[in-house]
């Protein structure tokens, strides 16, 4: 069986986690389901990175030692995935001995390699960020990354000699063309960063003590990312007794990650690899942000939407699918509730819901609820809508297979407009009426047909969904396997159920729209 390792960032437990988190773990969780549906051995981490100055003030703030304060985190966050049945196969803390134990050996080596040295670090350095900038990347005076004041400070720091292995990272780009994706985010890396020349990185830090101490100066801590990146490697046992998932997963196949910590995963980490002479991961993927009307969320503008309430209200599937469909491979997203109750009223309810409902109920008018089986006689009609579904289904690997989520759902909606139109085109009830039999059973074989591929397509996001679909159709489980997508013709009397359920039911356009308001905070 092929291996297939990914991983998503470890999140920062400052606060609770919003659907921008909940985005990536989906996004990782529905590109894990794909992938197991492909015949992959996925293993898929996740996890917190738990140190560093800002987790330490929030803790004091909170009347509470570090340690309390992320370790309550940390049960949050496993009740969220819980909720959301993310299929995490570890969840690694950077607080966890496993961890802190291979991070300060892993500084130590590099030191004695040369590649870490001792110097002074004088820059502005951004708080909430944790990260020191150049007067000439301030912006207007500010963080150029989240705007808010930056500190002059200078402190005794140990350095990652980055300039050493530059041109190495430079030909690794040049030969692995997708090793960053999108393009355009490489594009950025490659002409902001490596081509003006790599400065040294500034790995350790003397100003707060909450992180994992250099055993030779512990009056240092280890820089939180260089701490945090390691994570990919420690959770699979990277020096430490028993390292068969390294030998098993590593190198990662796919590392996900927002946008705004592409630096970090596209530059620094596979240096920090090389230098421990690791395989490179073989794809980073980066993709946009989900944004609100107003801008990027953030509670002091109250407009940061969670998870829970969404899922409680309106389900899993809907939530997974509005989050997944809305936010474009390279571009950000945004979270309308106008947007939100449009898609679960047109996209759920009306197209996918009532093509269902309608299909079964008139498979229980006109023939008891059977399906006898595949006729070769069809019309020119029924063979246009069967190679429509067959190319819809190509498209959708094409998607997925790229990390082109969005789009593989969009493709995946085609089918249901393609398949409600067609319901328009052969007028069963009219072909009902003139006793037209035949034909009118080859329109419900193509009906269920299609309904079982778009349940199947939309199983790696919308798992309730899809088995709903399956099992009010009764389609027998060698039918429901991504597989058995290939197979138009194996479907034999089959019954249907004459009791269907509704999948979406409509809702209040307007009264939702301001329930939603209301969970903004
Ligand atoms: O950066 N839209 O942790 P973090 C989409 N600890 N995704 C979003 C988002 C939004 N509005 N907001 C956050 C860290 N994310 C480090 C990572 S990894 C070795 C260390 C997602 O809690 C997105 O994946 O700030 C982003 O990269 C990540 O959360 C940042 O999480």
């Amino acid at each position: 069986m092929p291996k297939f390792y990914l991983t998503t960032p470890i999140y920062y437990p400052s606060g609770k986690f919003h659907i921008g988190t909940a985005y990536t773990t989906t996004l990782a969780d529905t590109i894990k389901k794909y992938k197991q549906a492909r015949g992959y051995d996925v293993y898929l981490l996740t996890g917190m990175d738990e140190h560093g100055q800002k987790i330490q003030q929030v803790a004091e703030k909170e009347g509470k030692t570090p340690q309390e304060h992320v370790d309550l985190m940390a049960e949050e966050a496993k009740k969220l995935w819980k909720l959301m049945e993310i299929d995490y196969d570890d969840f690694i803390r950077t607080t966890q001995p496993r961890h802190e134990k291979v991070v300060e050996e892993i500084f130590d080596r590099l030191m004695e390699q040369g590649d870490i040295y001792l110097s002074e670090y004088e820059g502005w350095y951004c708080m909430p960020c944790e990260t020191y900038f150049t007067e000439t990347q301030l912006v207007d005076g500010k963080c150029p990354e989240c705007g808010r004041e930056v500190k002059k400070m200078k402190e005794e720091s140990y350095f990652f000699n980055m300039k050493k292995y530059a041109n190495r990272l430079i030909e690794f780009y040049n030969q692995n063309p997708n090793f960053i994706l999108p393009e355009s985010r490489k594009n950025e890396l490659f002409n902001n960063f490596l081509k003006p020349g790599l400065e040294d990185l500034c790995v350790s830090r003397t100003s707060f003590d909450w992180g994992v101490k250099v055993r030779k100066d512990p009056k240092h801590v280890v820089y939180v990312w260089l701490d945090a990146l390691t994570n990919y490697i420690t959770a699979l046992g990277y020096l430490s007794e028993d390292d068969t998932l390294l030998k098993k997963y590593w190198p990662a196949d796919l590392h996900l990650v927002g946008k705004d910590i592409i630096r970090f995963h596209g530059l620094y980490w596979p240096i920090f690899l090389m230098a421990l002479g690791l395989p490179l991961p073989k794809q980073i993927y980066a993709h946009g942000f989900i944004m609100m009307k107003d801008g990027k969320m953030s509670k002091s503008k109250g407009n940061v939407i969670y998870p829970e309430p969404l899922i409680e209200r309106y389900g899993l599937d809907a939530f997974k699918y509005f989050i997944l469909r809305e936010m474009s491979y390279s571009q950000d997203g945004t979270f309308t509730p106008e947007a939100f109750v449009e898609r679960f009223n047109f996209d759920l309810c009306n197209d996918l819901g009532n093509l269902l409902n309608r299909t079964i109920g008139m498979i229980n008018k006109y023939f008891g609820g059977e399906i006898k089986e595949y006729n070769q006689n069809v019309s020119s009609l029924d063979k246009e809508v069967e190679n429509f579904s067959n190319g819809v289904i190509h498209e959708v690997e094409g998607c997925f297979d790229t990390y082109h989520i969005s789009q593989a759902i969009s493709e995946t909606w085609n089918l249901v407009s393609r398949t409600n139109k067609y319901i328009d085109e052969t007028m069963p009830w009219v072909l009902y009426k003139e006793e037209k039999l035949e034909e009118l059973q080859s329109t419900m074989y193509h009906l269920v047909e299609n309904l079982r591929r778009i349940a199947i397509l939309i199983s790696p996001y919308m798992v309730h969904t899809s088995k709903k679909m399956l099992d009010q159709l009764n389609i027998p489980n060698e039918l429901r396997t991504w597989d058995s997508l290939s197979k138009y013709d194996q479907i034999k009397n089959l019954k249907v159920t004459d009791k269907p359920e509704v999948l979406f039911a409509r809702l209040d356009q307007e009264q939702e729209i301001e329930i939603i308001k209301t969970m903004m905070k």
